[in-house]
């Protein structure tokens, strides 16, 4: 069991992505009305989705950022509906204080912030909601990160960086127990950099946190099978077995059921070797 604070999850979990964004990079547009992303998040909660991970603000590279009052109009009325729908833990993957404050009135009990609440006012929001946060690395900003990330240790950046940014919560009065760690796969990153996190996930483990993992569909694994997004199924999976052997207790993907039974197999394995 994975325990942040009064939430508690079967882990290794599986988080399904619930874009309700008309542009996100490999479903764009297609649940964007209330009805269709609710039968969305219920058949993802019936695979056996732990987490729902609503998002109303693409964060592709390159992607145009969105209105306040845009994205609220996007997320409030569907977490509302898969509040009553379903008992799975509602995410908000969202940089937007304004957004977390309303999407946690909503029913929301987890936000995910691909800016670690380095936004205005994110980080006095989250300490005075008082709900785990899933903080996640990020080089540069959507608009231009993956113009030609340097590192000299990518490995040890991203873990000094998670580290600060847990003190920065700590600071704020949202204790170390109510944090997530995410390396942040593809955000300002190369396909070697994405590698070498995914084989060194141990050392991101800082203060011991629990880690979540995005790689889903993402372009590294693309590079790797020569793939469009649509046909990248198997690669996705076999990435997220890795990130649990690796030690990461949330995957977030898109494809829930075939990862759910990777998952249960990864999982059997682990503890047979316990
Ligand atoms: C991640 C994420 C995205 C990730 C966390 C995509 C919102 C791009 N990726 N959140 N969000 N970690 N925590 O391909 O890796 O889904 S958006």
């Amino acid at each position: 069991m994975l325990t942040l604070g009064p939430l508690s999850i079967p882990a290794p979990a599986v988080m399904g992505i619930l874009n309700v964004t008309p542009d996100s990079f490999s479903d764009g547009g297609r649940f964007v009305t209330p009805e269709v992303a609710l039968r969305q998040a219920v058949t993802m909660a019936e695979e056996g989705a732990a987490i729902i991970d609503v998002g109303g603000e693409s964060t592709r590279p390159g992607a145009d950022s969105v209105s306040v009052q845009r994205e609220l109009d996007r997320v409030i009325p569907i977490i509302e509906r898969i509040r009553r729908s379903t008992d799975a833990v509602i995410s908000i993957d969202t940089s937007k204080a304004r957004v977390m404050r309303e999407a946690v009135a909503a029913g929301a009990s987890l936000i995910n912030d691909v800016g670690a609440l380095q936004g205005e006012g994110a980080l006095e929001a989250a300490a005075d909601l008082q709900v785990p946060v899933c903080l996640m690395h990020m080089r540069g900003e959507p608009r231009t990160m993956q113009e030609n990330p340097e590192y000299n240790d990518v490995v040890a950046e991203v873990a000094a960086f998670l580290e600060q940014r847990i003190q920065a919560c700590v600071d704020a009065g949202l204790g170390e127990e109510l944090t997530i760690v995410d390396p942040g796969f593809g955000f300002g990153k190369t396909h070697r950099h994405n590698v070498e996190l995914l084989a060194n996930l141990r050392q991101l483990r800082v203060r011991d946190r629990p880690m979540l993992v995005g790689v889903s569909r993402k372009s590294t694994l693309g590079e790797l099978t020569q793939r469009d997004v649509e046909d990248r199924l198997p690669a996705s999976v076999a990435a997220a077995v890795v990130a649990i052997l690796n030690g990461a207790d949330i995957v977030r993907v898109h494809d829930v059921q075939a990862t759910v039974d990777a998952v249960n197999v990864t999982r059997a394995v682990i503890e047979a070797g316990e």
